[in-house]
């Protein structure tokens, strides 16, 4: 159910408030300190943030695909790390059991996750499997009433903050494929399973990612998210199909942001006895930005009101991320040009932002795979009409 407008306008009047006051002034803090502050976490789990996407019924917002792009473009504006603390929670780190979950698996796990006393990571990237998330390779035996976990996930964000992950892995060899792959709900502090050093990252410094190892780790058998075998793969198809809007919400949000910073910069900034805002060449720089944003904003409302209305938004979302990734890269690397050797120095945002951008377009589907799943359905389309 949408929000009434008043509400609506109240939480985004809220958040943009958040976004100035509490956020963006905290940027350099907890890049430097690479650390989440608590006090930031705690006005997270108050203002709802944990549980955007999360049915009422369960005590999260149940917001709508739109509204939570549009909270998203709010939040978008600040540091990319501070949307990251919560977003697994709303996205990649909840919906497999909001979207698949049996009802015992939501009431056992969803009120938790709304309220942010849970964080929720998604565990399907391995060292050898990335890209080809149908190769998963951690297998999954089933051994009485359990499942027995091995294997190693890698680059999980939120792993070390997590309380349940979303782990994906292979209940039948015999089948090599998708087909294979089951979704298990795993929570953390079994015996067998461990986590690795946290990496060190080019950017989103205070988001933290890690390895997640299964060394025959027992879960129940009721850990099967949905109770059934070998839809796992589909379940992350379709968390991954909103979370690639999601994140095209948040490129967009922090493409208005840093425009803000670059033009801020160019009017105040003087060179030749002018703001370097009057330099047409500059001039260009701004309007492609300006433009590309605008852009991205309309295929993310559209992606997002399609999914509303109950339309597979697989090929938009892909679209809506692949543009919107690549298009903040663009504005970031725009804005570290006018800004010019100040653009280079670390206590400038323009450098940060540039290298925070940089991981919008490899996570949850790099560019190549959005591209890919585009064109397949292309080229899907094409044969049908044609009769092929
Ligand atoms: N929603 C529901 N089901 C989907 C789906 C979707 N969006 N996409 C695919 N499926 C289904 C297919 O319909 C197919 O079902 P059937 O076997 O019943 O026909 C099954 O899943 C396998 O689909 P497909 O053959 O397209 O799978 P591929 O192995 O070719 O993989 C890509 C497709 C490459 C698109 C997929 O592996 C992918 O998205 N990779 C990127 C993973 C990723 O984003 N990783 C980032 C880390 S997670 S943060």
């Amino acid at each position: 159910m949408p929000l009434d407008p008043e509400t609506r306008q109240q939480l985004l009047d809220a958040i943009r408030q958040f976004v100035d006051d509490r956020l963006i002034p905290r940027e350099s803090e907890v890049a430097e300190a690479d650390a989440m502050p608590e006090d930031i976490v705690q006005d997270m789990r108050e203002m709802g943030l944990f549980g955007l996407s999360i049915a009422p019924e369960f005590g999260g917002l149940g917001l709508t695909m739109e509204e939570e792009a549009l909270v998203i473009f709010a939040i978008g504006r600040a540091a990319p790390a501070f949307r990251s603390m919560f977003a697994t929670n709303v996205g990649i780190g909840s919906q497999g059991i909001a979207i698949d979950g049996t009802p015992e698996q939501k009431a056992k796990y969803l009120p938790r996750l709304a309220s942010g006393a849970l964080i929720g990571s998604f565990a399907l990237t391995e060292p050898e499997v990335g890209s080809d998330a149908g190769s998963v390779r951690t297998t999954a035996r089933r051994d009485g009433d359990s499942y027995v976990l091995t294997g190693t996930k890698r680059y999980i964000t939120n792993a070390p903050h997590a309380g349940l992950f979303t782990v994906m892995a292979r209940t039948n060899p015999e089948v090599k494929g998708a087909g294979g792959v089951s979704a298990f709900a795993v929570e953390a502090g079994l015996p067998g399973l461990s986590l690795g050093k946290a990496e060190r990252k080019m950017g989103q410094q205070g988001a933290h990612v890690c390895d997640v190892i299964f060394d025959n780790c027992r879960v129940p058998a009721d850990a099967l998210i949905g109770g059934v075998e070998g839809q796992g793969f589909k379940t992350a198809m379709k968390v991954l199909d909103k979370g690639r809007l999601h994140i095209a919400a948040a490129c967009t949000g922090l493409a208005e942001r840093i425009i803000d910073d670059m033009m801020a910069y160019a009017v105040g900034r003087r060179q030749f006895g002018r703001a370097i805002a009057e330099f047409q060449l500059l001039q260009g720089l701004f309007a492609d930005s300006k433009a590309e944003t605008l852009a991205a904003r309309a295929l993310v409302l559209d992606a997002a009101h399609r999914r509303d209305a109950g339309e597979d938004v697989s090929v938009a979302a892909s679209c809506a991320k692949m543009f919107a990734s690549e298009m903040v890269g663009r504005v970031a690397d725009r804005n570290v040009q006018v800004h010019g050797g100040a653009g280079y120095i670390r206590d400038y945002r323009a450098e940060q932002l540039f290298r925070d951008a940089r991981l919008f377009r490899i996570y949850e589907g790099t560019t190549q795979i959005q591209q890919t799943i585009i064109a397949k359905a292309m080229i899907a389309e094409a044969r049908a009409a044609a009769g092929l």
